[in-house]
């Protein structure tokens, strides 16, 4: 997200020196879920879809990890305030942040009123953000201990996050009021205050500027955000933002506009984002087929193709199986089906799978070629509720090492590789991906 630098400078005064580049009580976010509606849906839906927000637009903040709904706007004693409220059961993993600001911002001062609601984890500002893996944090946790570190973009270990640790420092506080967290920067030193406080001071230079922003691990109530820095600091960073922005908008203008060619209504049968282009009636122009599906189960994880559709680009319909319906539209997870040409022979087919068969259909009408049954599912799923696989993503590998599908003699072309993703919805953890291959023998091998 680029942030407009008019709508973040406050010219309001500090202090003799310092000029505020950012202020924010939350009192401009409704009471309540930022993510709903759309994070009820699924979470993984702005995977899939763009979507400037899961429900409040948030800006000029942003929640760079999109399918972690941490965040709840709420009032205390007429306070305003956010708070991350849902238990974070993977700190080792990753954690909840809401940040602001823009990448150009450096030498600043940032800090907040925090009220962590729980003492099993940590709570704090982040500063000098680079990206949801690089940053600095500030924390307080355990009622008694202050933290300054530096996330390290690259795990050693998969999944358990790499800190560089910049010190620690002893602190009281409880869980019935604020705390203000506090870090100056100044090129690569800063120092850490926890209610005005000197604590923690460090220097370093792996990132010297960025974002800021909070996260907490447990409950935690923020309010009182504030980022200041002395003026001549404020002054290069509105220079350094109206250059960049003056720069994109030539690019911008120096390139193509996009202009729409074509439109037409996909009644009943459309679906979000679920379609793949090909030449399915032979005639040397691009067609589209699109599938809607039926997720079964558990959220997303076993999804089914219920109907598809075949229609050429003036949006007239060659073929459709199945029954559509409105309803089954929406994307989540990916769906088992390609446009290719299976036998070599110049001709596109349809490969999907479908009921637990994987099946060929001929491009031009939809009628079944062939069709085997799916492997089983591997015994070690979590979740096995059927014995076949119900497929998920397919992708066709040309490991001939000649560009495309040159045809070849009919029927002996090289068997390909079809690779099965399947991708699992945890509660709290988001995204968990086993990869499966699968050649169509029907053997599968895990990856
Ligand atoms: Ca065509
Ligand atoms: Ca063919």
């Amino acid at each position: 997200m680029r942030i407009i630098l008019s709508s973040l400078f406050v010219l309001s005064v500090a202090t003799p020196s310092q000029v505020e580049l950012f202020r924010d009580d939350f009192s401009k976010f409704p009471p309540g879920w930022l993510s709903k509606p759309v994070g009820l849906l699924n979470g993984a839906i702005q995977e899939y879809h763009y979507l400037p927000s899961r429900g409040v637009a948030t800006f000029p903040w942003y929640n760079p990890i999109t399918h972690n709904d941490s965040w709840v706007a709420g009032d205390e004693d007429g306070k305003t305030y956010l708070e991350q409220h849902l238990l974070h059961d993977q700190p080792e993993r990753w954690q909840p942040l809401f940040v602001t600001g823009d990448p150009l911002w450096t030498g600043y001062t940032v800090s907040a009123q925090v009220r962590p609601l729980s003492l099993a984890e940590s709570a704090g500002i982040v500063f000098r953000y680079h990206t949801n893996r690089h940053y600095y944090v500030f924390s307080i946790s355990g009622g008694r201990k202050a933290r300054l570190a530096l996330r390290l973009p690259v795990e050693q270990k998969i999944r358990v996050v790499d800190w560089k640790e910049l010190g620690t420092a002893e602190v009281s506080y409880d869980i019935k009021q604020y705390h203000e967290l506090k870090v100056e920067n100044d090129g690569p030193k800063m120092r850490a205050y926890f209610d005005g406080k000197l604590v923690i001071e460090a220097s370093d230079g792996d990132i010297l500027g960025g974002r800021a922003g909070i996260t907490a691990n447990i409950p935690a109530r923020f309010t009182d955000f504030v980022v200041s820095a002395p003026e001549a600091v404020a002054q290069r960073i509105r220079s350094g933002i109206a250059a960049r922005e003056k720069e994109l908008a030539s690019l911008r203008a120096a390139n193509p506009q996009p202009k729409l060619w074509k439109k037409f209504d996909t009644p009943k049968w459309g679906a979000g984002r679920n379609v793949r282009f090909g030449d399915l009636d032979g005639d040397g122009r691009l067609d589209m087929l699109i599938a809607q599906n039926i997720p079964k189960v558990r959220g997303d994880a076993f999804d089914h193709i219920s109907c598809m559709t075949a229609v050429n680009l003036d949006g007239r319909v060659l073929w459709q199986i199945g029954r559509p319906d409105p309803r089954n539209t929406l994307l989540t997870n990916d769906t088992p089906f390609q446009i290719h040409d299976f036998d070599g022979d110049g001709k596109n087919e349809v490969v999907m799978v479908k009921d637990f068969q994987i099946q060929v259909l001929e491009g031009a009408t939809g009628k079944t070629l062939k069709r085997a049954w799916m492997p089983p599912a591997p015994a070690e799923n979590r979740d096995r509720p059927y014995e076949l696989n119900s497929g998920d993503s397919m992708i066709f590998l040309n490991l001939s090492g000649s560009c495309g599908a040159a045809p070849g003699r009919r029927g002996t072309f090289p068997t390909p590789t079809i690779s099965t993703v399947t991708a699992r919805m945890s509660s709290s953890s988001g995204l968990r991906c086993g990869t499966r291959r699968a050649s169509t023998s029907g053997r599968t091998t895990r990856r």
